[in-house]
């Protein structure tokens, strides 16, 4: 640390204690007797009294211009006073022991895998920095599935799954093969995955937590989400808590700190996260020339959370309480997080110079202290008393969520192999003297000769430590992390719900987001169904036209609706209830998303089926989200995702921000995620029947993304034919033949979304002007025409004695004649990805390339996708064919005036 930053020597008191600048002895003696008055108060009326004091004092000041100090950080000592401190309840001893030994199958398990197989990864670190923290939770508060109340829901730093293994396989969970098989997800006798994730091992892990920021948004709108259903009489009210851990280095990630201030707002009392503030991060330092507890204590207390610091082990106590003149509080505070990583590192010699030697009185406070006590002196993330004390307080605090801060070291235990050393976050290997130092740290009963190889050890079923661990879990209602498969009692709605779409709107012009908010209403008015739908929006319901639904359905707030709306007098008001059913989340698709994950998930972790449909504008979905909705895909939540105001043509006037062509790319590479682009009401009538239908009765771990647009237009009744619906779930059926019988030359349209309907324009300019005969094929989904293909299309590779089969897309297709077009609001990708099933070469038409604000005609134009365009494309490929005379297509394109120069769309 910088000299320049060390105290002057020999400091009155006050000035120590961080009251005022020191200007005198006049000042002094003042300011010395405003202390002893606050001392005095406490001692004779308590802390709640001199709190108020402060409280008047500072209106007082503030009435006479007097500046305050910042008072979002408290000093840098454990907010948890010892005298407060609830008694530990446990056997030190004994936990201790387990503690040592999940430590050690934590590092054993990481050198074996790596030993195996050189690079195959996995942390030592996090864990062995995290292990206190963890068992308390484990040993002490943690509820079990088993429990009354239902199992807390518990989020590990993705990081420290070896210790939850470690700790699984004492419990008798894992087998010893399956640790030896960590990061080997494929060997016969089963192996386990690097980290949580519950897509992988879907009996064991809950929350996928790995990819960070993640894990702290999707905690707090569980807990959210939990008081919602309470509120909703959907859950009964139970003591059930979310927990949450986070590294400290994660917290820069804008996700994790992103939403803190909801659950403030929402009184998440239910909520407890965990820091591991062990101040380093994979490089280095989180914050070396800073201080990160400190700078997350200002946050949390600034947005209305509990902040609970736990810095010092109970070795401090002492010298604390010695602390008369605020001395030794004074230099915790100001010493750099880069300067405290280094007395870890260090030793006691080097404490004692640099953290003990910048004053004397300090320097006499621990010459009793031999260098190794020195060095020895926990910190409070490694003390179980004082975890323990912060935990049982954090149980206690209602009305605000919770967050400990709890400073610990980085490779806690690993010596000289990497303990609070930059290169810790990357240690897999341990040489032999290293195991011998870990092993003697922790009193595992292993040989010189065993250690060798770095052996897993469990002590026998009968033995104190196995036998305490199992009672601790019973007494708390059974084993964590365990996730449970349920079975949905929900059913698909009756065709009879959906009647209205398919006979068609008549001559009644809509989109299909009003046809798809149609569709929710009646959803939420069905008997059975109805209270399990989750409408979520992010503060975009009016423009897809949800409003109605805020009156019929209420919009969710724990408060209920304190105040009288503007709109109250209209028959649409803005109703906020308590007992209110949309998720209406403000503008946050992280925190829209986080809800959805949960709601999607609530039948494994609160036995309640729901229904999530989370609409939102498509552009700011995939994109901007994406992270969350692979989370999603990996938790196996169920749900729909609905992308409203798709279409880089069909958003009018929004320009190149908003105009989505691309979400279907995105989506497509989310292996459980089935994505459509449905163009009339009945096709989404079957879609959300059949995504009902698979996802409930089926219990399918899919969920579902549509697309669905403002365009107006007429929608049609669904054509006959048991082959109609079928082909809307795969993708593609054929919507209208040519009313030609057979002539030459031919074609096949293939549109998907709103382009069917310049398909279909195509199709009958192209038979009144040019006798082409045309059908038009609605595709519904170019990723599931493609992926029911690659199916097929690997069957056929791996059974070459077999006769061959063929994909729906070429039986569709097959013996039809003619060219083929392909045209999408998307990118050409799209129809792109089928291209290789279909019998002619595919001409795709699509929007690649950045939107515009313009009109759709413009846009359609602009981006070649228009009925001419379409023409265009279709006799262009049929004049290179031979079908048709050349200058018929050039004569078209000049009709058209359709500039063939033009520059390319996709880069302008
Ligand atoms: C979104 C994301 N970015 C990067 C990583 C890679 N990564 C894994 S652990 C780690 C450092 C973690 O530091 P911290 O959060 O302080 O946790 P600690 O291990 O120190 O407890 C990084 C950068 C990741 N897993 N997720
Ligand atoms: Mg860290």
């Amino acid at each position: 640390m910088s000299t320049d930053a060390r105290p002057r020597s020999g400091l009155p008191h006050a000035e120590a204690a961080g009251t005022q600048d020191w200007a005198g002895t006049q000042d002094w003696v003042e300011t010395q007797e405003w202390v002893d008055s606050l001392r005095d108060v406490v001692r004779a009326t308590g802390a709640e009294r001199a709190s108020r004091l402060l409280r008047a004092l500072q209106i007082e000041a503030q009435r006479h211009g007097v500046s305050l100090p910042v008072t979002s950080t408290t000093p840098y000592v454990n907010t948890i006073p010892v005298e407060h401190q609830a008694r530990f309840p446990g056997d030190r001893d004994i936990e201790r022991r387990i503690k040592s030994i999940i430590r050690w199958n934590a590092m054993a398990m990481v050198v074996e895998a790596n030993q195996k197989s050189h690079g195959i990864g996995g942390h030592i670190s996090t864990y062995a920095s995290a292990a206190t923290l963890l068992e308390i939770g484990f040993n002490h508060f943690w509820r079990g599935a088993e429990h009354p109340d239902g199992p807390d829901l518990i989020y590990f730093q993705g990081h420290a799954s070896p210790g939850i293994y470690a700790r699984a396989y004492l419990e008798g969970r894992l087998s010893p093969k399956q640790l030896h098989n960590f990061r080997r997800e494929f060997a016969a006798d089963g192996g386990l995955a690097s980290y949580p994730h519950p897509w992988l091992m879907d009996d064991f892990w809950q929350f996928p937590t790995v990819s960070m920021g993640l894990a702290p948004i999707m905690s707090i709108y569980q807990a959210r989400f939990m008081r919602y259903l309470e509120d909703r009489g959907l859950k009964p009210r139970t003591d059930q808590r979310v927990w949450c851990f986070l590294g400290d280095g994660e917290t820069d990630e804008p996700e994790s700190l992103g939403a803190i201030s909801l659950a403030a707002r929402e009184g998440l009392d239910d909520l407890i996260w965990v820091v591991n503030c062990n101040l380093q991060r994979l490089d280095g330092p989180v914050r070396g020339n800073g201080q990160i507890m400190q700078e997350l204590e200002a946050v949390f207390r600034g947005v209305g959370w509990n902040v609970i610091k736990v810095i010092w082990g109970s070795e401090w106590d002492e010298l604390l309480a010695r602390d008369r003149d605020g001395l030794l509080v004074r230099r915790m505070g100001e010493v750099v997080d880069g300067e405290y990583q280094k007395y870890s590192v260090a030793g006691g010699a080097y404490i004692r110079e640099h953290f003990w030697g910048v004053d004397p009185k300090l320097t006499q406070m621990v010459s009793h202290l031999s260098d190794d006590q020195l060095w020895r002196m926990r910190l409070g993330g490694h003390d179980p008393a004082k975890v323990y004390a912060a935990y049982r307080l954090a149980m206690e605090q209602r009305g605000k969520p919770t967050v400990i801060l709890a400073r610990t070291i980085k490779g806690y235990g690993l010596g000289e192999a990497g303990e609070g050393k930059n290169i810790t976050h990357q240690q897999k290997v341990l040489n032999e003297s290293e195991l011998m130092d870990f092993r003697d740290r922790f009193d595992i009963p292993l040989s010189d000769d065993e250690v060798v190889g770095a052996p897993l050890y469990r002590p026998a079923p009968t033995s104190p430590e196995i036998r305490y661990l199992h009672e601790r879990r019973r007494a708390l209602g059974g084993y964590l992390p365990q996730r449970t498969r349920r079975r949905s009692h929900l059913r698909a709605p009756s065709e009879e719900l959906f009647a209205e779409f398919f006979e068609g709107s008549g001559d009644r012009e809509a989109s299909t987001t009003m046809v798809f908010v149609r569709m929710l209403a009646s959803l939420l008015r069905e008997q059975g169904l109805g209270p399990h739908v989750v409408p979520i929006i992010p503060d975009e319901a009016r423009t897809f036209g949800m409003e109605a639904l805020f009156r019929s359905h209420g919009i969710y707030a724990s408060t209920g609706q304190l105040y009288e709306p503007v709109d109250a007098g209209s028959l649409l008001y803005y109703k906020e209830s308590k007992d209110g059913q949309i998720l209406e989340e403000g503008i946050t698709e992280a925190g829209s998303t986080s809800s959805f994950i949960a709601a999607g998930t609530s039948l494994t972790n609160y036995g309640i089926p729901t229904i999530p449909f989370f609409i939102f504008y498509s552009m700011f979905g995939m994109q901007r989200i994406g992270d969350l909705v692979w989370a999603a895909a990996d938790s196996r939540t169920r749900g729909f995702l609905v992308g409203a105001t798709s279409g880089r043509t069909t958003l009018n006037g929004e320009g190149l921000q908003h105009q989505d062509g691309h979400s279907h790319l995105l989506s497509s590479a989310i292996p459980n995620l089935v994505s459509y682009e449905p163009a009339y009401a009945y096709e989404i009538a079957v879609l959300i029947r059949e995504g009902i239908r698979r996802m409930h009765e089926e219990n399918e771990d899919v969920f579902y993304y549509l697309t669905v647009h403002n365009e107006n237009y007429a929608h049609p009744p669904m054509p006959e034919g048991e082959d109609v619906r079928e082909g809307i779930i795969r993708g593609i059926y054929r919507f209208r033949a040519a009313e030609q019988p057979d002539p030459k030359p031919r074609a096949q349209l293939l549109a998907s979304g709103v382009l069917l309907n310049e398909a279909l324009r195509a199709q009958e300019m192209l038979a009144a002007d040019y006798g082409v005969a045309a059908d038009v094929w609605s595709v519904t989904s170019w990723t599931e025409v493609r992926r029911e293909a690659l199916e097929v299309e690997r069957w056929n590779r791996l059974h070459p004695g077999e006769p061959e089969r063929l994909p729906h897309i070429a039986r569709c297709l097959d013996g039809q004649p003619g060219v083929v077009v392909g045209v999408s609001d998307y990118m050409k990708t799209l129809p792109d990805a089928i291209a290789k099933w279909v019998p002619a070469p595919l001409i795709a038409l699509g929007t690649d390339g950045f939107g515009r604000s313009a009109t759709r005609e413009e846009l359609r134009r602009f981006f070649e996708v228009d009925a001419e365009h379409i023409v265009v494309a279709t006799l262009s490929a049929l004049a290179r064919d031979e079908q048709i005379a050349t200058s018929v297509a050039a004569d078209a394109i000049a009709r058209f005036g359709i500039d063939p120069e033009a520059p390319n769309p996709a880069y302008r």
